[in-house]
């Protein structure tokens, strides 16, 4: 088990909130671009999915997570899709969580699967209008742009439950926490996350110090991923965070990553490169950078491998 040290004591959020039916659309464009600038994490207020299918969702996978660990076994290990217990990715990576990672676009012969289905139809119109919005708000011509790469049938979104069994370790000094889900940032293009009221989402900006995101089960926790920052030339950030265990409560998160079809290039926004701003990534594809994040630990800086001066040996060699 990981252990934080005592040195760490995380301040608290102070990310933006933004209310999605307050204002002029215009307002809350503005809102969220700058969210995204500033913190590359926020809440939003006020967004349209009811709570009673979050509620119902957040039933039916706490129902799953109770079932023996035979019957979670049989939706198949996670390779990388499937049920997983404390083991996360490909390469060795370990956390206090059990997991159930799906595709979009699957469909399971799992109980949840039918409400998962109306869950992520929800979820998604809800990133979709986000993203519409942030691109009125950064002032470009196809504001429809993003939204349709998540829209796309082939699609490359998934959906995670994330179950954090209450955990602490006695024989520790205080604060006892461990890790749940270790230091990372998505790779996908835009995150929606619900949680239930126990906190362990931490989120870490430049000054390194660790962030803690207080829960709220009424709101979505929205962040931008690795592609958003790519396609954004780096003007938004995909922040690192990770989720720690609660010592006495368990947390449950529900996670929808959106992402582009496997084939979708990625590349800085033309209007968004200039000479002031040149442009920070080479071109390449969902695919590519999927493969690369997939033979890479956790907390890998993988990003850095795509920037537009990069030598591309490690990519070229490894995948
Ligand atoms: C982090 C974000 C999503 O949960 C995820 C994770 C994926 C996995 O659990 O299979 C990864 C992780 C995530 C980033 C690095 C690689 C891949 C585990 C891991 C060690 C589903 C994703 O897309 O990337």
């Amino acid at each position: 088990m990981v252990v934080l040290s005592e040195k760490s004591h995380p301040s608290l959020s102070n990310v933006p909130t933004i209310d999605l039916s307050c204002g002029k659309r215009g307002a809350v464009s503005e809102l969220l671009v700058k969210a995204c600038e500033s913190h590359g994490f926020f809440m939003v207020r006020n967004h349209g999915v009811s709570q009673d299918l979050v509620k119902k969702m957040e039933m039916e996978a706490f129902r799953f997570f109770a079932l023996p660990e035979s019957e979670k076994e049989k939706v198949g290990p996670a390779n990388p899709l499937g049920y997983g217990c404390r083991k996360i990715g490909l390469n060795g990576d370990v956390g206090r969580v059990e997991y159930l990672l799906l595709h979009t676009r699957a469909s399971y012969p799992i109980r949840l699967s039918h409400a998962a289905k109306e869950y992520i139809t929800a979820v998604r119109d809800l990133a979709c209008q986000i993203l519409d919005l942030i691109e009125e708000g950064l002032g470009l011509c196809d504001t429809k742009l993003l939204s349709s790469l998540l829209r796309d049938c082939e699609s490359d979104s998934v959906f995670r439950l994330n179950h954090y069994p209450p955990c602490r370790d006695l024989s520790a000094p205080s604060p006892r926490y461990a890790i749940g889900f270790g230091e990372h940032s998505d790779p996908q293009i835009l995150t929606i996350l619900h949680s239930n009221e126990t906190p362990g989402l931490q989120i870490s900006l430049q000054d390194e110090n660790w962030i803690t995101i207080p829960p709220d089960p009424t709101s979505f926790c929205v962040n931008v991923g690795d592609a958003l920052q790519v396609l954004t030339n780096g003007r938004f950030k995909s922040v690192r965070h990770r989720a720690l265990a609660n010592g006495f409560k368990p947390r449950l998160s529900m996670v929808y990553f959106g992402a582009p079809p496997l084939h979708s290039y990625l590349s800085p926004l033309p209007q968004l490169v200039n000479e002031e701003h040149p442009s920070l990534y080479r071109l390449f594809t969902w695919c590519e950078y999927k493969k690369a994040t997939y033979s890479l630990r956790l907390g890998h800086n993988r990003l850095d491998l795509f920037r537009a001066h990069e030598p591309r040996m490690l990519i070229d060699k490894d995948l």
